[in-house]
């Protein structure tokens, strides 16, 4: 049985799905959904609303801070930024527990960080000195924490869908409660091995949320462009997967979606695909003309842009003071720069670490380790 919110239905019947050529409604299929209810707002607590600033004000200053590296040649090769998605992270880390499990894509700074992978380590990583996450052998696309139980940080679209679901099967073989969350972008569900894998996730029952951060492109192509299927919860169906489009610019409506299906697959009922309906403020790396939007479109969706909503919503709510806030972000500014410094000052990799960490097989004989 396929569950949805009456949201999902009158989305679909609003019209505001319109397939017009224009750039400006391009992204008519996405971030329509509004925050289910005013409800959600409420139910959070001063403690959470402050951790959601802390962590979204780092994510989005850490990457502040490696764009400008980027264009300063410090760091190299392919750098994805997650400005303006950042709730699809940090509502998800609020919903689940330290034990359960995450997998990304390449565009996989903000989740660690929200983690709390070490920004030092992150940045090291961008570099590719040897205090990176992985070594410095990874770079952008290749954050990956064992300890936080981050899996990556993959390159190759989809790539992490099968894996997230293996991960959750070795979760669900080992009777723990644990599960694990598996991110990908729009683009990713054009993927046989996203159809796949959602098929044996349903058929095995196996703990896992598959969440679609759908932020209208894949590259410079919009979601309308490459499928008849714009609505791209609906892609459950075919599997009778519990499906629901989630407006992501609201960490709210983030974190109640992620908690609802965190239930479901702790008691055995299985996956649940979520579509988040986000937007990247850059481009999609960090050489993108962006030919295929307007600024309007950038614009529009900079007016609900999360980290700022949160904060309006922390003063409101009066749970702190400007002055108050100031410590918060005082304080990442001096971890972003302090990243920046232990990257500046870490050395380069030995270039014989090419031939070590490669292969997990002791005795392969062909890479020595
Ligand atoms: C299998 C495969 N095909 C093509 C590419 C090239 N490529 C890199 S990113 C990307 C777009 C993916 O877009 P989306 O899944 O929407 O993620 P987003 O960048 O928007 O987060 C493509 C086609 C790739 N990395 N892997
Ligand atoms: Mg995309």
């Amino acid at each position: 049985m396929v569950i949805r919110s009456n949201l999902c239905w009158e989305l679909r019947n609003s019209g505001l799905f319109s397939q017009s050529d224009s750039k400006v409604t391009d992204m008519s299929t996405t971030a329509q959904a509004k925050p289910k209810s005013a409800k959600d707002k409420t139910e959070f607590s001063k403690e959470t609303y402050l951790r959601w600033y802390e962590m979204m004000y780092l994510m989005r200053k850490f990457e502040d801070k490696a764009g400008q590296l980027y264009g300063m040649q410090k760091i190299r090769g392919f750098c994805h930024l997650y400005i303006g998605q950042e709730a699809c992270a940090a509502g998800a880390i609020t919903a689940l527990t330290k034990d359960d499990k995450w997998i990304t894509a390449y565009r996989d700074h903000a989740h660690p960080l929200g983690l709390g992978t070490s920004p030092n380590q992150v940045m090291a990583e961008l570099y590719g000195k040897e205090t990176g996450i992985t070594k410095g052998k990874g770079g952008s696309m290749h954050i990956f924490d064992k300890s936080k139980n981050f899996f990556g940080g993959h390159g190759i679209v989809g790539g992490q869908i099968p894996l997230g679901a293996g991960i959750a099967f070795a979760e669900k073989y080992n009777k723990t409660k644990n599960l694990c969350i598996c991110h990908m972008g729009d683009g990713a569900v054009r993927q046989g091995a996203f159809h796949e894998t959602l098929n044996l996730a349903m058929l095995w029952k196996l703990p896992v949320i598959f969440v679609i951060e759908n932020n209208g492109y894949a590259m410079g192509t919009s979601v309308k462009r490459t499928s008849n299927v714009t609505e791209l919860y609906t892609l459950g169906d075919a599997y009778d997967m519990p499906s629901e489009p989630v407006d992501a610019m609201s960490v709210e409506a983030v974190h109640v979606a992620v908690a609802k299906a965190a239930e479901r697959a702790r008691s055995g009922e299985g996956p649940t695909l979520l579509e988040f309906r986000t937007y990247r403020y850059k481009g999609h790396s960090m050489s993108d003309p962006q030919k295929y939007r307007t600024k309007e479109e950038v614009d529009e969706y900079k007016q609900r842009d999360p980290v700022e909503v949160v904060k309006q919503t922390i003063l409101d709510k009066k749970f702190a003071t400007e002055k108050e806030l100031e410590v918060i972000e005082n304080r990442v500014h001096g971890q972003v720069e302090e990243s920046v410094k232990f990257a500046e000052e870490s050395n380069f990799p030995d270039p014989k670490e090419a031939l070590t960490d490669i292969y997990v097989q002791a005795d392969y004989p062909f890479v020595a380790d």
